[in-house]
């Protein structure tokens, strides 16, 4: 502990999430947590505020993605928790250090019908990492340290905290918490030592890297281990860009022929989900490294699992030295898959059609984009082409919804992201669909100078459901939106600028003009409603 600090609930509050490290909140109003802002107010503590409350933890969420400190957002009483949730749960399945801090109805009228009156904490509590009521105004900066060290611990994830009205208001002493005290999980040597051993004797290895190694810090360590094993390595999530994509290790096309030959698969700091055929390798054995015990996978046979600090983990794996398969055969083999994958692809992103095919979106925007820049989809099929033609050249600069796979990212992302980087290119990507549910947003956006580009394509369809309907039925219900919609019009009545695209020669010049632009920008691309992203299962 720090000493004492003294003040009503938001000063000691605001102590508290200080010595975590947090820089700024996300938040839209509420008489219940006026305290918090009255902090922050004094403080010149940025405070960051949206036009719905899911952007609020979105953003937050993206601090903690690219930070990978918590990020924080604050609701007020019941409605404004109730319209976190969505965000909650993405940063629950993400693994995000996000801190909601709720107002709350007073306690000590509980049950008489206050304006708001619910309690959150059972609503929450299955999609947090720790939710409580403080009890009382000293306890504040304890419980802040308390959940905070819980959304911190790995596995980690998102923590949530009320505060009754009267404890927020009313003035107290309390003592300061002294900061992050994170406690670190040691793997089992001897599991660590048979993955280890697994993967040099195998004799076509393969290694998946998910979105933990880049929360847990681990990208060195997983470079470096992958180069000791010689063993070629795949992303998905937050790993993407790990390696950069010309490190003779770095694949993506390749994935099908890597997973069906492999005999060793090493799914590393991502879940066995739907994106990894839910860890079904046959006949490769599976390794699966995870950062604590409570992500092993229950429905899979691993032939090891080692659970535990995963940079330790990945540096012990670089220093493996028994013995060892050598593994070039297999790695030039699955060069020459990727290097006939990525000639498809460039093709793809060339093409000349109108109306213009979402590849070729990505096609010009590869020739604007900065590898620093930071790029979010959020989507159906457009983002599922922004996943296979965009090629993240650093870590930690691609941000997905993950696997809850929740429309409506978007503009928090863009806002927690341009905060993070004020000199970074920060583009959305976006489904026409997935638009509606955050565009209000880029008028804060606007009204805080927070510049991004935002990328829409336009097919006029809930495309991801309207095909895979199509073909389940014959016909399809509630997937069609406006043809053509000006969605650059609406950006401009909210202060921005942006413009429609219709011919593909027309791509290039229209984002270099959206980067220049020093406002929020949006680029309406109107692309081909036929076209549907191929996949193998017709099921979103
Ligand atoms: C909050 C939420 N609602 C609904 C869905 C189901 N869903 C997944 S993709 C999709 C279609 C997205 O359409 P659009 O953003 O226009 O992208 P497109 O597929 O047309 O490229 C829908 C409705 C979801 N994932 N999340
Ligand atoms: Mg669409």
């Amino acid at each position: 502990m720090a000493g004492t600090i003294e003040g009503h609930g938001g000063d000691l509050a605001l102590a508290a999430l200080r010595a975590y490290g947090i820089t700024e909140m996300f938040t839209l109003s509420g008489g219940h947590v006026f305290p918090i802002y009255d902090a922050a107010h004094k403080a010149d503590f940025p405070i960051y505020d949206v036009r719905h409350e899911q952007s609020a933890v979105f953003a937050a969420e993206a601090v903690a993605k690219l930070q990978r400190r918590p990020g924080l957002a604050v609701l007020t009483a019941g409605p404004g928790v109730t319209n976190g949730i969505s965000g909650l749960t993405s940063a629950f399945f993400n693994a995000s250090p996000v801190l909601v801090m709720g107002g709350r109805a007073p306690a000590f009228r509980w049950g008489s019908g206050s304006l708001q009156e619910i309690d959150h904490v059972p609503l929450v509590a299955p999609v947090t990492k720790y939710a409580a009521t403080v009890g009382s105004t000293d306890a504040i900066p304890a419980e802040i340290g308390r959940a905070l060290t819980a959304a911190l611990t790995a596995h980690r994830g998102p923590a949530f905290l009320d505060l009754p009205l009267e404890v927020l208001f009313s003035s107290e002493d309390a003592e300061a918490p002294a900061g992050p005290d994170v406690p670190v999980i040691e793997a089992d040597p001897d599991e660590v030592a048979r993955a280890a051993a697994l993967l040099a004797t195998a004799a076509r290895p393969v290694i998946i890297a998910g979105s933990d190694v880049w929360g847990g810090g681990a990208i060195d360590e997983l470079r470096a281990a992958a180069e000791a094993l010689q063993v070629p390595v795949f992303t998905n999530g937050m790993g993407r860009g790990a390696l950069p994509p010309g490190h003779p290790l770095s694949f993506a096309k390749a994935r099908r022929p890597a997973l069906g030959d492999a005999d060793v698969v090493a799914v590393i700091g991502t879940p066995l989900d739907f994106r990894l055929n839910f860890g079904e390798f046959d006949p490769a054995q599976v390794v699966h490294i995870v950062d604590a015990p409570s992500q092993r996978a229950g429905h899979v046979r691993a032939a090891v699992s080692p659970a535990g600090d995963l940079r330790r983990i990945l540096a012990a794996l670089a220093d493996h030295t028994g013995e060892r398969t050598d593994h070039a055969e297999w790695i030039n083999g699955l060069r020459a898959a990727e290097d006939a994958g990525k000639a498809r692809d460039a093709e793809a992103m060339a093409a000349e059609s109108d109306p213009i095919k979402p590849a070729r979106v990505y096609g010009e925007l590869r020739k604007v984009l900065a590898p620093d820049a930071v790029t979010i989809g959020d989507g159906g099929d457009f983002v599922s082409y922004a996943g296979r033609y965009l090629e993240p050249a650093r870590p930690g600069t691609w941000l997905d919804p993950g696997p809850y796979g929740c429309l409506g990212t978007g503009m928090g992302y863009a806002m927690g992201a341009r905060v993070t980087y004020p000199d970074r290119q920060i583009c959305v990507l976006m489904g026409d669909g997935a638009a509606g549910f955050s565009l209000m947003d880029v008028e804060s956006l606007v009204r805080q100078d927070l510049p991004v580009v935002i990328v829409v394509g336009n097919n006029g369809i809930w495309g991801l459901e309207k095909h895979p309907m199509r073909a389940m039925y014959g016909y399809d219900v509630a997937a069609d939106l406006q043809p053509g919609l000006r969605y650059d019009d609406v950006v401009r009545a909210l202060g921005g600028a942006g413009e429609t695209v219709e011919k593909s020669a027309d791509l290039g010049p229209a984002l270099g003009r959206a980067f220049d632009a020093g406002v929020p920008y949006l680029v309406n691309v109107l692309t081909d409603p036929a076209d549907a992203y191929p996949r193998s299962s017709n099921l979103a």
